[in-house]
């Protein structure tokens, strides 16, 4: 069986919970379609994120790498087509902001996804989950640890980023964004990596 690394991330700024952490401890030693799924829960914090993750991919020697992080406010599972190298936005869990700044002094403005995105989507949407392509992942630490991820791996083995909404649980305590039932949640992310 092949093997999936599926990260997810802690809560930071004005979110109290990451539903993503949730799906990733869901999922982590499941067999999904021809996959294993290896999962781990990223720091929000630039540095920290970015050197975990290169190291996890060094340890695990993934065939693939599906990145999640909260994007609340939106509606719809939303894998993300690019990640640009800019770091820009609030701070991070370690009080850390960058303005304008690039990731790597020398990369390529941006990488695209090497994820199955509309094949993901269309499967979302057939199994009834409302999901679309995203052409944006921001300039915060979601963009950031796809770009590091898709410029170490130089298009080796499929790996980006989905966003998901966020869960019930999060939508109470946050009291105003959208949200999806954890149960939901899981399975949408469990039907994008049917789709490696
Ligand atoms: N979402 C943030 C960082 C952590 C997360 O879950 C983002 O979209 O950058």
């Amino acid at each position: 069986m092949k093997k999936v690394l599926l990260t997810g991330f802690e809560p930071f700024l004005q979110f109290p919970k990451n539903p993503t952490e949730e799906v990733v401890k869901a999922l982590d030693g499941k067999g999904i379609g021809n996959y294993m799924v290896v999962s781990r829960v990223l720091p929000v914090t630039f540095q920290q994120a970015g050197d975990l993750l290169l190291q996890l991919i060094e340890d695990e020697k993934p065939d693939a790498i599906v990145l999640l992080g909260l994007a609340a406010g939106r509606s719809k599972i939303t894998p993300e087509r690019i990640a640009i190298n800019v770091k820009d936005g609030e701070k991070d869990n370690n009080g850390i902001a960058f303005e304008d700044d690039p990731i790597e002094m020398n990369g390529e403005d941006g990488y695209f996804s090497t994820l199955p995105i509309r094949d993901m989507v269309r499967s979302l949407k057939a199994a009834g989950y409302p999901a679309e392509v995203s052409n944006s992942a921001g300039t915060y630490v979601c963009n950031y640890i796809m770009y590091n991820a898709l410029h170490h791996l130089d298009r080796q083995i499929p790996a980006g980023f989905i966003h998901i909404p966020a869960s019930h649980e999060l939508a109470i305590l946050h009291g105003k964004v959208p949200s999806w039932s954890q149960q939901d949640l899981n399975k949408a992310v469990e039907i994008c990596i049917e789709c490696l």
